[in-house]
């Protein structure tokens, strides 16, 4: 009983939810398995997954915190110019883990072995967003989701991703 009631405990600390969201260029690139694989792979749960194409309204709420700066009118543009795939995974740590498989903002910066580092060359063409917190994520997937759409089931590889 202590057993089990310790396993509980510790699966809970730091579990985490993580918002990702493939970007236009990666979706017209065909980046979208492999994306998605590396994600998978890690052992971090995807609870929710969904392709769509941003509004302008969309843009502006997930990106508001650059507004003003020289590069937004261009980053709005491009994240609303063609669909892109949103996702919402769960995990130990997600948010860490999913910015250090992601990489760096910069592709000049993202080491090889990285989304970023593997895919791409330009800051404003980086194939793939991902929350920079939990605090974030959750606000950032709130534009996208509904609560009800997150599907919650176990996976039965759980026991031998967590110790
Ligand atoms: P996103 O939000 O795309 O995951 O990127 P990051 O979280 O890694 O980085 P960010 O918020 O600083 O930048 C958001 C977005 O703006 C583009 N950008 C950024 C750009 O085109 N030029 C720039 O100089 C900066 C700083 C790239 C990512």
């Amino acid at each position: 009983m202590l057993f089990i009631s310790l396993y509980f405990f510790d699966f809970g600390v730091n579990m985490e939810r993580e918002f990702i969201m493939i970007k236009p260029d990666g979706v017209q690139r065909g980046l979208i398995g492999d994306v998605i694989t590396r994600i998978e792979r890690v052992g971090l749960k995807i609870i929710g997954l969904k392709m769509l194409q941003l509004t302008k309204k969309m843009a502006e709420e997930h990106y508001a915190i650059h507004k003003g700066k020289p590069f937004y009118e261009g980053l709005i543009e491009y994240i609303t110019s063609g669909p892109v795939v949103a996702m919402v995974v769960e995990g130990k740590n997600a948010v860490k883990l999913t910015r250090k498989i992601v990489g760096a903002t910069n592709p000049l910066d993202a080491h090889p072995g990285t989304i970023r580092g593997d895919f791409a060359l330009e800051i404003g063409r980086n194939i793939i967003h991902a929350g920079d917190s939990p605090e974030n994520a959750k606000i950032e997937y709130s534009i996208y989701f509904e609560d009800e759409e997150f599907v919650q089931y176990k996976k039965i590889d759980e026991e031998w991703i967590y110790e």
